[in-house]
């Protein structure tokens, strides 16, 4: 990969971390009204994959997809003002953190029913491979939406027919309280999909340099006509499920797990890499948090200021015009 291009790659991967903490330390004023889900710790994932889709590419996220949002180019003020439920929100204020939409880069939607992603995405795919198009579908999913049977459906279906899709499994272990190993007699997501037949791998979601090689990989097998694959990306959420707790001890994440996975900062990881290469220094990196804090300034400004939709506005947006 070009300099140019590993810097947009951090850039990306840094750009979420500081949103995310921004929601988070504003979220305790009350003024953002939905629930949120934050990825923080797992944005190599979102920014490997999205790093070789292209604009007019589709993506289906998921009730924790600020990530994948972001990844893909949607729109940040739109996105900030979704979470205080403004009309000028990327869901005109109706949908929150959970529906976040910005089909002028593709990404068609994100869904907060658990495993919602699957049928959507797949049948994206399948309207792209019978227009032909060329377009890829990338679906995200955690853990958790490998219990639905949605899931065995859609892949068995992208694998018949050889759809332009890829799955990106962001396995973090856990669905709310639960672990994976309460919940999967295969304990290996990623040999579920093989057993359909499909390219399926396991790699280490914190690494985006992985991810982007795998990435590469399947948008390309994707646009050559060689069908579906599926990339179970290891990772953790640093946050709780939801809102801006750290569910750690308490019977549910033990202490010494949540710490090892600190030790593990995909970002962290990443800087340090394009320090000893030589592509980042401190001068460069300081210009990236300025420029990313004003953004995100400004993003939240607008958000603030924006107009709250208005009670006879209720029924817009309902349908399709
Ligand atoms: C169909 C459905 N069942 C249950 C829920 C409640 N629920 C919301 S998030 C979640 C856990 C999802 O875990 P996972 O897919 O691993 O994603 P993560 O939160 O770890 O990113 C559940 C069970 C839901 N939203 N939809
Ligand atoms: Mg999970």
């Amino acid at each position: 990969m070009e300099n140019e291009n590993l810097i947009e790659l951090y850039k990306t991967m840094l750009k979420i971390r500081m949103v995310e903490r921004k929601i988070e330390g504003e979220y305790k004023y009350d003024e953002i009204k939905t629930p949120i889900h934050l990825s923080i710790g797992q944005e190599a994932i979102a920014a490997g994959v999205c790093a070789y889709l292209k604009k007019d590419d589709y993506l289906f996220g998921t009730h924790r997809s600020h990530s994948q949002y972001l990844a893909k180019g949607g729109d940040l003020n739109k996105m900030i003002a979704e979470m205080y439920l403004r009309s000028t929100g990327c869901s005109q204020g109706r949908g929150g953190s959970m529906h976040l939409v910005d089909p002028d880069v593709g990404i068609l939607g994100s869904s907060a029913i658990v495993g919602g992603s699957f049928p959507l995405g797949t049948g994206a795919a399948l309207a792209s491979k019978l227009r032909k198009d060329n377009r890829v579908t990338a679906v995200f999913f955690g853990d958790g939406a490998v219990d639905e049977g949605v899931f065995h459906e859609c892949l068995n279906f992208a694998a018949l027919k050889k759809l332009p899709v890829i799955y990106v499994c962001e396995n973090n272990h856990y669905a709310i309280n639960s672990h994976e190993l309460q919940r999967h007699s295969e304990k290996n997501i990623f040999r579920l999909a093989q057993s359909y037949g499909m390219a399926s791998e396991q790699l280490d979601g914190n690494d985006v340099l992985q991810v982007c090689r795998h990435a590469e990989a399947a948008v390309n097998r994707a646009r050559n006509g060689e069908g579906p694959t599926f990339l179970e990306c290891i990772t953790y959420r640093w946050k709780g499920h939801i809102g801006t707790v750290d569910d750690v001890g308490n019977g549910y994440r033990p202490q010494d797990e949540h710490e090892y996975w600190l030790s593990k900062c995909p970002i962290k990881w990443f800087a340090g890499y394009l320090r000893e290469t030589g592509v980042l220094n401190d001068e460069l990196d300081r210009s990236i948090h300025e420029e990313l804090e004003q953004l995100i300034e400004d993003a939240f400004s607008f958000a603030k200021n924006s107009p709250k939709p208005r009670p006879e506005e209720l029924m817009n947006h309902i349908y399709a015009s």
